[in-house]
């Protein structure tokens, strides 16, 4: 019994570590998303704008000759999905991420 509550004491205590070791790595991601619909310089402004005011993000880039989307965010604070989730309620579709 004793043998087996230290090694569940040792997986959790592994499991801690490569949580933090993942929030280290990951405190800044970069993705690029293809986006759909973006028609002129207001379109970029939207969705500039929508996903600026996101918790987490630090730099967005958007480009309407490219199509893309290009975000630097903190992985702990917002998810890749809400951003998609974000730009498709601005009114744009994800083509690819
Ligand atoms: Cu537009």
């Amino acid at each position: 019994m004793q043998r087996y509550l230290s090694t569940v004491a040792v997986v959790d205590l592994q499991s801690q570590d490569s949580c933090l070791t993942r929030i280290i790595r990951d405190i800044m991601m970069r993705k690029v998303l293809k986006v759909e619909g973006m028609t002129c310089q207001h379109c970029v402004e939207t969705v500039s704008e929508a996903v600026t005011k996101m918790a987490g993000i630090q730099r967005v880039d958007v480009s309407l000759e490219e199509k893309e989307v290009i975000v630097d965010f903190d992985e702990s604070q917002t998810k890749m999905e809400d951003i998609s989730a974000q730009i498709v309620e601005a009114g744009f579709e994800i083509v690819m991420n």
